[in-house]
C-alpha cells in the first residue's frame, strides 16, 4: 500500500507574518525540489525562491528539510516558511496540489503519523491535543508534562517490571513439579508493590478538573448578597442583583481563572422554604449544586452552613454598621467596597488547589486512569491466586492494559476521536 504525501498550512489563518506549510511523506523531498529547486542539508534551513510548475515565482521562503525516520512524523518532511499573506499561502498550496501523490492533510494527520510511526505514544498525542487546547497556565503545564513523555516513561518502567514478573511466573510454571505449582512469596510481594505504585498514581488529582473548571458554589439564604459577591469577583454585571428576595432562580456560572486555576463560580438561588413553584425548582437545583460543589462559599448564618468538606463561611455586607463585627470563623467581605475580597479569593484558591495536579506533574485523564485501574485490578488478583498459571494470566492482563494505555493495542476506537481534536496542519 502506498502512503500519500500530505501537506497543510500548519500556522494560523492568513494573513499573518509567516505562513508555515508542511509536507510529509515519501514524496515530500520531491515536492521540495519541484518548488524550491534544491533543498538544504538535512535538519537545516535555507532561503529559496519558490516557483510553480510553469516557472512563475510564488514567494521567497525559508525551506527546512528533515529526513525520516528521524523527523516529527517519522517520514521525510519539507517545511516552507513563506510570507503569511492569503494569496501567497494559497499559491503555494495550489502548487503542491498539482504534484503527483500529494494531498491535503486531514486535521491531526501529521500527529497521527507520528503516533503510527512510533515517534510518540498515545499518551503523548493526548498531551499534544491538550497543549493546543490549553487556556490556562496550569492546563499548559500539565499538558506539556504529558506531551513530553512524562507518562510514557513511567509506563515503560512499569512494563519492564511487569515483564520481569511475568518471566518469573512463566519460569515457575516450567519448573514446577506436577503437584507443586505454588506461588513464591517474593513474586507476590513484588506484584503487590507494583499494584501499590499504580494505586498511588490513581489517587492523584486528575486532569479533568483542570479542563472543566473547579466548581466554586456561592450559597446562602435569599438576599444574603450572593449575586453581588459574584459580580464583585467577576468584575462585571453578570448576575442580576436586586433587593427583592428570590430573584436568582436559576444558577449562573462565571468562568474565571484564580491563580491560574480554572474556576466555575456558580451563583445559586437562595436556600429557603418556598411554595412558589418556579423558585422551588431553583431551590432544589441549589441543593444539588451545593452537593456537587468542589468548594462552597456559605453566606448565611455560620451555624446554618451545610455539611461540606471544603466550606468557607463568609460574612457578607460587612460594610453595613450593624454587620461590622464578623462572627468567629467567618471571612468578612463587602461587595460594595471590595474589602476582604482578596482574602476570600486566596482562601478559595487554596481549597481549589487540592483538585489540581501538582505543578509540572503528569495528571491522568479518564481514559488513562481506566487502563491503569485495569492493570491494578489484575495485579491485585494475584494476591488471591494460588495457582501460578493463574498468576501468569493476571500479569498478562495487566500487560494488555498497559498496551492499551500507550496505544500499542486495541485503541482503534479512540484514535479517530483523539486526532479529530487537532486542527488542520497539526
Ligand atoms: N451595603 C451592602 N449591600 C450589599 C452588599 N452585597 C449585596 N448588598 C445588597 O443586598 C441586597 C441583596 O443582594 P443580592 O446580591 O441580590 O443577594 P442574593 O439574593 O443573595 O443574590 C441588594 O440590595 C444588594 O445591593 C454589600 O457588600 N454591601
Ligand atoms: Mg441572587
Amino acid at each position: 500500500m502506498s502512503i500519500d504525501t500530505i501537506y497543510a498550512l500548519s500556522s494560523g489563518r492568513p494573513p499573518a507574518a509567516v505562513g508555515i506549510i508542511r509536507v510529509s511523506g515519501p514524496n515530500a523531498h520531491e515536492a521540495g525540489y519541484r518548488l524550491a529547486g534544491t533543498l538544504p542539508a538535512v535538519r537545516s534551513a535555507a532561503l529559496r525562491t519558490l516557483r510553480d510548475s510553469r516557472g512563475s515565482v510564488l514567494d521567497d521562503a525559508l525551506v527546512l528539510r528533515f529526513d525520516g525516520p528521524a523527523s516529527s512524523t517519522g517520514e521525510d518532511i519539507v517545511e516552507f516558511q513563506c510570507h503569511g499573506g492569503r494569496a501567497v499561502v494559497d499559491a503555494v498550496l495550489a502548487a503542491l496540489a498539482e504534484l503527483q501523490g500529494l494531498r491535503l492533510a486531514q486535521p491531526g494527520e501529521f500527529t497521527r503519523r507520528a503516533f503510527e510511526n512510533g515517534r510518540i505514544d498515545l499518551t503523548e498525542a493526548e498531551g499534544l491535543a491538550d497543549l493546543i487546547e490549553a487556556e490556562t497556565e496550569t492546563q499548559r503545564k500539565a499538558a506539556l508534562a504529558l506531551a513530553e513523555g512524562g507518562l510514557r516513561r513511567q509506563v515503560d518502567e512499569w512494563q519492564q517490571r511487569l515483564l520481569g514478573l511475568s518471566a518469573r511466573a512463566e519460569a515457575a510454571i516450567d519448573y514446577a513439579d506436577e503437584d507443586d505449582v505454588g506461588v513464591d512469596m517474593t513474586l507476590r510481594g513484588d506484584v503487590a508493590a507494583l499494584a501499590d505504585d499504580l494505586a498511588g498514581w490513581l489517587d492523584r488529582p486528575r486532569v479533568e478538573p483542570l479542563k472543566d473548571g473547579i466548581r466554586i458554589v456561592v450559597a446562602g439564604p435569599p438576599n444574603a448578597g450572593k449575586s453581588s459577591l459574584i459580580n464583585a469577583i467577576a468584575g462585571q454585571e453578570r448576575a442580576i442583583v436586586t433587593d427583592i428576595p428570590g430573584t436568582t432562580r436559576d444558577h449562573i456560572e462565571v468562568p474565571l481563572s484564580l491563580s491560574g486555576i480554572p474556576i466555575l463560580l456558580t451563583d445559586t438561588a437562595g436556600l429557603r422554604e418556598t411554595d412558589e413553584p418556579v423558585e422551588r425548582i431553583g431551590v432544589n437545583r441549589t441543593r444539588t449544586l451545593v452537593e456537587a460543589a468542589d468548594v462552597l462559599l456559605w453566606l448565611g448564618e455560620p451555624s446554618d452552613a451545610p455539611d461540606h468538606p471544603r466550606l468557607v463561611r463568609v460574612h457578607p455586607r460587612a460594610d453595613l454598621p450593624e454587620r461590622a463585627t464578623a462572627p468567629e470563623g467567618t471571612l468578612a467581605v463587602s461587595s460594595l467596597n471590595g474589602a476582604g475580597l482578596e482574602d476570600l479569593l486566596q482562601c478559595a484558591a487554596d481549597l481549589a488547589r487540592s483538585f489540581v495536579p501538582a505543578e509540572d506533574a503528569v495528571a491522568l485523564n479518564r481514559r488513562q486512569a481506566a487502563h491503569i485501574a485495569e492493570a491494578c485490578d489484575a495485579l491485585r488478583s494475584v494476591a488471591s491466586s494460588d495457582d501460578v498459571v493463574l498468576v501468569a494470566e493476571h500479569l498478562r492482563v495487566a500487560r494488555t492494559a498497559f498496551d492499551r494505555l500507550t496505544g500499542r493495542a486495541g485503541v482503534e476506537d479512540v484514535l479517530d476521536a483523539l486526532f479529530g481534536r487537532f486542527c488542520l496542519g497539526k
